[in-house]
């Protein structure tokens, strides 16, 4: 299915291998196999960021989950700034081609993340501030990894968590070095390499109106003066409650009227209590008063039934949105494979047991999977 994006083409395909399968009465196992990147194939390619872990070949278990659910990859950290180039022009590529290699057999659609993002980056990278430097390592980093992979990687989250809340640029050593226009500047460079390649915009809290209206004004000038940008990634660091469903339509419906295509980049639900709301509208991203507290950690030894039904529910209704808006969306991906490997076990609060994803701390699918599965592919709009 690759490259074959939007499916007039590969549903006459699908059509075509089912009408012949069907009139010989031979429907092999593999093409009868009910999976998750199978029942939504026609709508949007779906997967998992994976671990070092997994593309290193250590954990076989998630592995089998990927390659037999999923049709897309990203790497939850391997291609980022602080492993792939440590010190200048010392490159690592193990883990990356690795993760390449790993897309590649398996004919997914695999995703680069990220090129330039102010968190997770090299040390020597954090406090320059000269702008030609800056400039100089932003062009070989650039040029190394999009030309290293260039026909290989589908889709590069360009720029990563540029903007504040507020709708301001976040105040970066590349913002602050390279100027306002960055942006521009380094999708203009990646595309330079790589015409060919999907250039991606990356951020969380897109249901936030003001964020969200600084995004897209950047896309409409983007569209305006001719800079290449495909799509917008919307993160989707969820909850059980927030954002709501009429919230998660706004965003597609106004990625989609400024002119791109919206990938949900980092799809997974929190079901733990969320330590913004105990603390009121303070905004702080340090929760280490929380620590070891049972009250913020309620489910140490398991899911209640109760709650399992709300995650899998949840995830219905979410998909269900996706489903009615395929046309607009290129991807879905879910930020890890299983539960006990997701970010948010240590995240905003270290130490919890969070139960995020569609697959349990023993590899197995839980009622959220089954839920996703049921969903019916067929209410387009
Ligand atoms: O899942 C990633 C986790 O292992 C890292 O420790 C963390 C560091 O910030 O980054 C996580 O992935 C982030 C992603 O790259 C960008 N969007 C937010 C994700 C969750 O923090």
């Amino acid at each position: 299915m690759k490259k074959l994006k939007k499916p007039i083409f590969l549903t006459f395909i699908c059509g075509l291998i089912c009408f012949i399968s069907c009139a010989s009465k031979i429907v092999s196992e593999s093409s009868s196999k009910l999976s998750l990147g199978t029942h939504f194939k026609d709508l949007f390619y779906l997967g998992a960021a994976i671990n070092e872990n997994t593309i290193l070949g250590l954990d076989p278990k998630s592995a089998t989950i990927v390659n037999s659910e999923y049709n897309t990859i990203s790497p939850e950290n391997s291609l980022k700034w602080m492993f792939i180039q440590p010190s200048p022009n010392k490159f690592n590529f193990k883990a990356a081609d690795k993760y390449v290699e790993m897309g590649l057999k398996n004919n997914m659609y695999i995703v680069g993340h990220a090129l330039v993002w102010h968190n997770q980056l090299a040390d020597f990278m954090q406090n320059l501030e000269n702008s030609a430097e800056t400039r100089a390592h932003v062009e070989n980093h650039i040029n190394t990894l999009v030309s290293r992979y260039k026909g290989k990687i589908d889709a590069w989250d360009v720029v990563n968590e540029a903007f504040e809340e507020d709708g301001s640029l976040r105040a970066s050593v590349f913002y602050k070095n390279m100027g306002k226009n960055y942006i521009e500047e380094v999708f203009r460079k990646t595309e330079k390499v790589d015409p060919d390649v999907d250039l991606i915009y990356n951020d969380y809290n897109l249901y936030k109106p003001k964020k969200r209206a600084a995004v897209l004004e950047m896309v409409k000038k983007f569209k305006a003066n001719g800079t290449k940008i495909n799509g917008v990634g919307v993160q989707a660091h969820w909850d059980l409650k927030s954002p709501s469903i009429e919230e998660i339509e706004q965003i597609i419906l106004d990625v989609h009227a400024a002119g791109v295509y919206v990938s949900f980049t980092e799809l997974d639900i929190s079901v733990l209590p969320n330590p913004w709301e105990m603390v009121g509208a303070e905004v702080t991203q340090n929760f280490s008063q929380f620590e070891g507290d049972p009250k913020m950690n309620p489910y140490p030894n398991g899911l209640p039934d109760n709650i399992q039904e709300k995650l899998a529910k949840r995830y219905q209704e979410i998909f269900n949105v996706f489903v009615k808006h395929s046309d607009k969306i290129n991807r879905v991906t879910f930020w890890g494979v299983m539960d006990k490997h997701s970010w948010l076990n240590d995240w905003p609060i270290k130490g919890r047991t969070n139960y995020p994803l569609l697959f349990d701390r023993n590899y197995n699918p839980k009622p959220a999977y089954k839920s996703v599965l049921e969903v019916n592919t067929d209410q387009q709009n």
